[in-house]
């Protein structure tokens, strides 16, 4: 298992938009264990694999209390989602220290492949239901502080490339 990179906003890979996985073989198990790997050490409860710089469609999660509940998520989509909405303060690891507020739907059900290449089915509630809206968003390009104002945008965007300047110079 190996610890992966996580890109930094503003770094313009986030915008990618992941393309579907071929084939569910041990390279994208790997993959998969790999982002786990990195999650966990990142104390997240999901990562994308644009999070990594890999653009294929791929989402690990692990929401439980315990964090002993992986799920890996392959050419995943949702395919119902609840009228009602919630805003709840998310937070990035692609964004680091940044948290502010995000309206999803409070409930979704999710269609993917899984780390056997069996289809399966997920209702998703509370903090599921928001991971995994935040992480497709992921795989489409998109960073949660998109939905936010520009002006919280730019000066988020300023905070991170100071940020990631003065680790670079620390190091
Ligand atoms: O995609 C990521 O950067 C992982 C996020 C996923 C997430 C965002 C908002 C709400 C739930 C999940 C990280 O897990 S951010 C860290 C975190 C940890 C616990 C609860 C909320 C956010
Ligand atoms: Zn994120």
């Amino acid at each position: 298992m190996a610890r992966l990179t996580i890109l930094r906003y503003p770094d313009p890979r986030l915008h990618t938009v992941a393309r579907s996985v071929a084939a569910v073989d041990d390279r994208i198990r790997r993959l998969a264990d790999d982002m786990l790997e990195t999650m966990y050490a990142a104390e997240g409860v999901g990562l994308a694999a644009t999070q990594v710089d890999v653009h294929e469609r791929l989402i690990v999660m692990d929401t439980s209390d315990t964090r002993d509940h992986p799920i890996v998520l392959i050419n995943p989509e949702i395919t119902w989602r609840s009228d009602e909405m919630k805003v709840v303060e998310e937070g990035c690891l692609s964004v680091p220290t940044i948290y502010d507020k995000v309206e999803r739907h409070a409930s979704v059900k999710v269609q993917a492949l899984g780390r056997d290449g069996e289809t399966f089915e997920m209702h998703a509630e509370g903090l599921a239901a928001v991971c995994v809206q935040h992480e497709m968003d992921h795989l489409r390009g998109k960073v949660f502080v998109e939905y936010l104002s520009a002006l919280k945008r730019d000066r988020i965007r300023t905070k991170m490339i100071k940020k990631t300047r003065d680790e670079q110079r620390d190091a």
